[in-house]
């Protein structure tokens, strides 16, 4: 079997996304992620330039050597635009492995560890009152974990909170150049305790609690944070700083109980390599679109479980259906499977372009049984969205320093 053609594709049902479709000379086609949230074009170029061409002509079957040939044999190695490249074709070919096999890609990987997939979901609010009224509705819904996010008052568009869309998921600005916000430490450091304070007030301690700082904290201060966090024992405190240096997670390691989890913008083992050693995190939430596929993401996670540490995939919409299956698959295996974070299964512009095996009861993903990841690509559709650039926000502290977004 060969690979005979390979489309690159980009649609915006709703935002952006570029999907891969690699193609056998014996009709079998598989699907990749392909998605970098701001950056979708760059990566389309990377694909389209200097890594399709390489690919015709080769057997679809071997995904350890194609994968190696990608990453090693580039050279120029790491980085999201190169690691979401490779997802793709890494996804695709376990996709096509898959339905030759007639198998879903979790049995190629062992197969169930688990009925369903735990997940977590998203109660945002303008106030702590709103942000714990959702809280409710999930509870109501069966979920088992939810996300806590509230806006600070005096920061305007604090991360996560509903903005004036009431959708903070439009991550991607109408704007030509990138919207900016504030922010101050203080102002959040002396109100954020009081939503977790009220939130299990109102609701006990049965439902796990999350929280997504998005690296706005230096160590010092998120191991202030993990402290002031640790009576309403949260599952994790997400992003609490950046690990741009790793060592910095021994500081609040050693201050807090409160357990911690990143990995949503890490690319390869390395981004995490002392973070797992050290046993200074207690999830990893990288993706398999931004690591670089199902296959360093299976190896990653077995080495994270020998450090007592579980797999908590990012799992924003700006990650498509095709990793978000990818995720589901590696989830229902995962031996030190955490969690899944999880807002839904899109808007019916997305779901028209993008079929997927996946479906949610009582907090728990399901999964669809079908040969490789279960998703399917109409073209036709997609057709219809053209692509539109656009931004993430930047942010600056009051003074007007640029800092973390
Ligand atoms: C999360 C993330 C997202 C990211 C977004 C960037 O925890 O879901 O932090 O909100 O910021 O995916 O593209
Ligand atoms: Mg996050």
């Amino acid at each position: 079997m060969k690979i005979e053609h390979i489309k690159v594709l980009v649609s915006r049902p709703s935002r952006n996304f570029v999907t891969l479709k690699i193609i056998t000379d014996s009709g079998i086609y598989g699907l990749g992620d392909a998605t970098v949230n701001g950056r979708e074009m760059a990566v389309v170029a990377y694909l389209k330039e200097h890594v399709v061409p390489c690919l015709l002509g080769r057997d679809p079957h071997q995904i350890e050597d194609i994968w190696q040939y990608l990453y090693k044999g580039a050279y120029w190695r790491r980085g999201p635009i190169t690691m979401a490249a490779i997802a793709a074709v890494d996804m695709a070919l376990w996709d096509i492995k898959g339905k030759i096999a007639g198998l879903p890609v979790y049995q190629l990987l062992g197969g169930k560890s688990r009925k369903g997939i735990t997940a977590y979901a998203h109660a945002n609010g303008a106030t702590i009152d709103e942000t714990l009224e959702n809280l409710g509705k999930f509870i109501k819904q069966g979920f088992k974990a939810v996300r806590l996010q509230c806006a600070i008052p005096g920061l305007e568009d604090t991360y996560g909170t509903l903005g004036k869309k009431k959708d903070y998921f439009e991550l991607q600005s109408d704007r030509p150049l990138p919207p900016e916000q504030l922010w101050s430490t203080s102002k959040y450091m002396n109100f954020i305790t009081e939503l977790f304070k009220q939130a299990r007030a109102e609701y006990g301690y049965d439902i796990q609690l999350v929280h997504d700082v998005h690296s706005r904290l230096t160590p010092i201060e998120s191991a202030q944070l993990g402290k002031l966090l640790e009576p309403y024992k949260l599952m994790f405190l997400e992003d609490a700083s950046p690990a741009d240096n790793q060592d910095g997670y021994q500081i609040i390691r050693n201050h807090t109980t409160t357990p911690l989890a990143i990995g949503e913008i890490f690319n390869t083992v390395w981004d995490a390599k002392d973070l797992i050693t050290n046993q200074t995190i207690d999830y990893l939430r990288i993706a398999a679109t931004h690591g670089g596929g199902i296959t360093p993401l299976k190896k990653i996670s077995d080495f994270a479980a020998m450090y007592n540490i579980r797999m908590a995939p990012h799992g924003a919409p700006d990650l498509s259906p095709i990793c978000h299956a990818a995720h589901a698959h590696f989830n229902i295996w995962a031996p030190n499977f955490g969690v899944q974070e999880f807002i839904g299964f899109g808007t019916e512009a997305l779901n028209k372009v993008f079929s997927h095996p996946l479906s949610f009861d009582n907090g728990y993903i399901l999964l669809e049984d079908k040969p490789g990841l279960g998703v399917d690509y109409n073209e036709e559709e997609a057709l219809k969205y053209e692509y539109k650039r656009s931004y993430l926000p930047v942010t600056r502290l009051e003074d007007g320093t640029l800092w973390y977004w």
